[in-house]
């Protein structure tokens, strides 16, 4: 229950019972290794063990969606994972905004919370400051978000 001093605060998360799906793109895969190292930081603090994560790759952001739809019926929570790097890429617009939209549609359709720990950046750097060895990864940040999903998702059912 909220009371005033605690109203809105993130609860404490236990991820030791969540059946937790996991999606990487393997396109600029020297980001999403990192993500993903930050998932699997987050599972080590909170659960659930490693040994019952699914973790599955796909070639790219635009293939994120139809696997999570997949992992969606059997798993609590789907985090995915990606990292779409503007530089010269003129499909950077429709590579990240089906990714998107395609991520939200699934998790619309399922019930199932599917994260969306996507980066949309316009340089590597950009890519490299949000998938650091700390607790500010977007890949940590994704499992907080996946966790805190799927607990109240339980509590509402
Ligand atoms: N996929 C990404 O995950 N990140 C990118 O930056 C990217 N760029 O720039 O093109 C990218 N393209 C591949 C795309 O996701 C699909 O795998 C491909 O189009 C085949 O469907």
């Amino acid at each position: 229950m909220s009371s005033p001093s605690n109203r809105g605060a993130r609860p404490e998360l236990h991820g030791t019972e969540i059946r937790l799906g996991i999606v990487c793109g393997r396109f600029n895969d020297f980001i999403t290794n990192k993500l993903l190292d930050g998932v699997y930081r987050a599972t080590d603090k909170y659960g659930p063990p490693r040994g019952v994560i699914t973790e599955v790759w796909v070639p790219g952001a635009f293939e994120i969606p139809l696997a999570a739809k997949r992992l969606a019926p059997t798993n609590e929570a789907v985090i995915c994972l990606g990292a779409v790097i503007r530089g010269d890429t003129p499909h950077f617009q429709f590579v990240a905004g089906e990714c998107a939209s395609g991520i939200m549609a699934v998790q619309l359709e399922t019930g199932t919370p599917c994260i969306f720990g996507v980066l949309t950046v316009d340089t590597v750097e950009q890519a490299e400051e949000r998938a650091g060895d700390d607790e500010t990864n977007k890949g940590f940040e994704a499992a907080e978000t996946a966790l805190e999903m799927a607990m109240l998702l339980k509590r509402l059912s």
